[in-house]
């Protein structure tokens, strides 16, 4: 059995809603996750990650969680998000997690399931992925990472200001992935399932990819509640779950 699941922003700051601990909800999620089965966490996990050296009782407490589900044979991935693309090998290591690329893909009985975190998808956003080119430097996320931490959150901040005032004035549509490079991928990784998050948009679309069906779920975010795909085992087909607690 395999289940996905992307932006469940973790953060210390979280502000209280009420209705929704999202860190006491994800810590339930993973107490109910079933023995042997694969966990694929697709991006944004933490809501931004500055260093691996950062290391807050919130970070202590998700490691020793997701470093529980060993003992229950359940393998856990992640895949970085845009939030947290800085988290690196030392934390995944603690968590017993293994960091996979940007792009992977499962195979089915007859083709593939393609999953992403899905900020690659967003090709109507070209500040957006000229942004994105710059922060995947790696000499920059190193120069980054060896600053001091209160520089580091005072970038980080800065950043986050930044981009929620340019989301505020984007279109939906900007925000959102493009068709024609959903197929371009799906076509390339020989995928009829596509699986991903950053929109925050939950859904399951059909389309024809070459005259054949396909079709791409999306994650939605933990801000309100639990959002998951489950992959039964032996089984192609895969089921989004939403439940929102608002
Ligand atoms: O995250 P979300 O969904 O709100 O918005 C994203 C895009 N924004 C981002 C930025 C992150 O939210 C901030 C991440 C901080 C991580 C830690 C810092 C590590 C620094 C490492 C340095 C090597 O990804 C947003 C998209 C949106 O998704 C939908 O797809 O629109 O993109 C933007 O808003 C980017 C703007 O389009 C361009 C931003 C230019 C910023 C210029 C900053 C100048 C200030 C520099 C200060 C030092
Ligand atoms: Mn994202």
């Amino acid at each position: 059995m395999r289940y996905f699941i992307a932006d469940i922003h973790l953060t210390d700051n979280e502000p209280a809603s009420g209705y929704f601990d999202i860190t006491a909800g994800f810590l339930s999620f993973l107490e109910s996750l079933p023995d042997c089965c694969e966990l694929y966490i697709l991006g944004d996990l933490f809501d931004y990650w500055i260093g691996d050296d950062v290391n807050t009782k919130l970070h202590q407490e998700i490691s020793f969680a997701l470093r529980s589900l060993t003992e229950r044979q359940i393998k856990t991935y992640f895949v970085h998000g845009n939030r947290d693309f800085l988290l690196g090998e030392r934390y995944a290591k603690s968590c017993n997690m293994t960091i996979l690329s940007d792009i992977n893909y499962l195979p089915t009985s007859d083709s593939n399931i393609l999953f992403l975190h899905g900020d690659l998808l967003c090709t109507d956003d070209p500040q957006y992925q000229k942004f994105r080119n710059i922060m995947h430097k790696k000499w920059l996320q190193k120069l980054f990472l060896k600053l001091p931490l209160f520089i580091r959150l005072k970038i980080a901040g800065k950043l986050r200001q930044k981009s929620s005032s340019y989301n505020q004035i984007k279109s939906e549509n900007i925000m959102d992935v493009n068709q024609q490079a959903v197929e371009k991928m799906m076509l390339k990784y020989d995928a009829s399932i596509m699986v991903h998050g950053h929109t925050h948009k939950p859904a399951t679309h059909q389309f024809l990819v070459n005259g054949k069906p396909a079709s791409r779920l999306v994650l939605g975010a933990w801000h309100d509640g639990v959002s998951y795909i489950k992959q039964d085992s032996n089984c192609d087909t895969l089921q989004l779950y939403n439940h929102s607690f608002k």
